[in-house]
């Protein structure tokens, strides 16, 4: 075998290649021993095992080549095992492991929480801390904002996600799979509803003022605004189906924010590191949160999260008030420095844009002549496609297109309340050509009659 095809990364052949069916018979045996070890809480999207992957591609124990449209949920938004990553995490490995940023710190931590600083929006003063995943996250954006305001109400969004702990689970809006059979929920976590242009009652056009106006209502009559410490959204809605709010919706829920003290969170975990055009999601409509949440794309595939927000905010609780044993571990730290030079430099940010410049038009195409295409979304590399039982809002289940789609090598995800949601998620590393061939896969996926 040359390296080209012993190591992952860009110089992994950028093609789609079958040579046995999906999955085929070696990842057949390992799913039946993943069956036998782990339980089937932990489920399978596409059932094929990985052995490299890079640029747009993920190769499989079979020696199968898959267009990759998802990026292991929006995590290798700079490709799998970028070289800048690579380097920087081989040689953090040899040098030291681990020492606990709470005991004896190191400087990468430091510097990627300049960096956070800088990047996310707003010039007023802020602070980063990091911890492991897009929920503690969360978790930790919410313990900030009631420390500082003394309020514990957090108010959420219908089609909202934020994660699988007690009070991520409760401020997701979806029961099954994420909250059924796992209560009692977390208290205080109050739901309104999102500005979700497709399927507003009136139509898409009132749909932001009607919807700001009801959230506002129903926090007023229902928590009162004094009470509540902090309003919780996701810029653009992921697992709730790539839903972005009709355009005002953001604004005018910041600006009641802004009037009654309430800290505003934005949760960037899934739009965040130029997935979506933007280096974060929220520049789209000028939108300065005062904490935002970040994870997934931001360090390549190695676990790592950030809180990033207003000084006052963060320097608010106490000395030792927050933290984790692994937040901030030195390998993180350096491939998410690795992951912002990578953005930087090969401009990805311009490359998501295009990837949607690609993308959009030709699903927009395949719409007019195919009425199970309800509705075509997104921006950048976040893109969507709702679909509909024909001359109906009807759903019809994405998951069987997506089947379709993985048995002739294309990986695409599932999403939206109710299931009806593909997604799309490239890496923005990935050639033209296939996200080209990946489209005209699809296409064909979703003759269905
Ligand atoms: N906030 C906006 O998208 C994670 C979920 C995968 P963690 N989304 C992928 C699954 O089914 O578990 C996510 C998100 C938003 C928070 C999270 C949670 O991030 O890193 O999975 O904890």
């Amino acid at each position: 075998m040359s390296t080209a095809t012993t190591h992952g990364g860009p110089q992994l052949p950028q093609e789609r290649r079958l040579v046995t069916e999906i999955p085929g018979p070696r990842s057949r045996e390992l799913f039946a021993r993943k069956q036998s070890a782990v339980p089937p809480g932990i489920g399978t999207t596409l059932p094929v095992f990985v052995t490299h992957a890079g640029g747009g591609v993920i190769v499989d124990a079979d020696g199968n080549s898959l267009i990759d449209f998802g990026s292991g949920i929006a995590v290798t938004n700079v490709g799998n095992a970028a070289p800048r990553v690579v380097e920087r995490v081989q040689k953090q490995v040899a040098d030291f492991t681990h020492t606990c940023f709470m005991v004896a710190p190191y400087e990468s931590y430091v510097a990627v929480c300049e960096k956070l600083n800088a990047l996310t929006p707003g010039d007023h003063e802020k602070r980063t801390f990091l911890v492991n995943s897009g929920a503690e996250a969360v978790e930790n954006a919410v313990k900030v904002a009631r420390h500082a305001t003394g309020r514990q109400a957090v108010v959420v969004f219908d089609h909202g996600y934020h994660g699988r702990t007690l009070l991520t689970m409760t401020l997701t809006a979806k029961s099954m799979p994420y909250k059924h059979g796992f209560g009692p929920f977390a208290p205080e976590v109050y739901r309104v509803p999102l500005a979700y242009p497709f399927r507003w009652p009136t139509g898409p056009d009132n749909c932001a003022e009607e919807a700001a106006a009801q959230a506002i209502d129903m926090i007023n009559k229902q928590i009162g605004a004094e009470n509540v410490a902090a309003v919780l959204i996701e810029p653009i809605a992921g697992e709730g189906g790539f839903i972005e709010p009709a355009r005002g919706f953001l604004p005018k829920i910041v600006e009641f924010c802004r009037a009654n003290g309430i800290v505003f969170i934005a949760d960037e975990v899934q739009t965040g590191f130029a997935r979506t055009g933007h280096m974060f999601a929220c520049e789209d409509e000028g939108i300065v949160p005062d904490i935002i949440t970040t994870a997934k794309g931001i360090a390549g595939g190695l676990p790592l999260a950030a809180v990033t927000g207003r000084a006052d905010l963060l320097d608010h609780v106490h000395s030792g008030g927050l933290g984790g044993t692994y937040g901030g571990n030195p390998l993180a730290c350096e491939a998410a420095l690795g992951v912002l030079e990578t953005i930087e430099q090969d401009k990805l940010v311009e490359r998501a844009r295009h990837i949607g410049e690609v993308m959009l038009p030709r699903l927009r195409a395949i719409q007019e002549h195919n009425p199970i295409v309800g509705d075509v979304r997104g921006r950048g590399a976040m893109i969507a496609v709702e679909l509909v039982v024909p001359g109906t809002k009807e759903p019809y289940p994405a998951a069987e297109i997506a089947r379709r789609c993985h048995e002739q090598g294309l990986l695409v995800l599932t999403a939206g309340t109710y299931g009806n949601v593909l997604r799309f998620l490239p890496p923005l590393v990935i050639p033209d050509h296939l996200l080209e061939e990946g489209l005209s896969i699809l296409e064909k996926a979703l003759n269905v009659d």
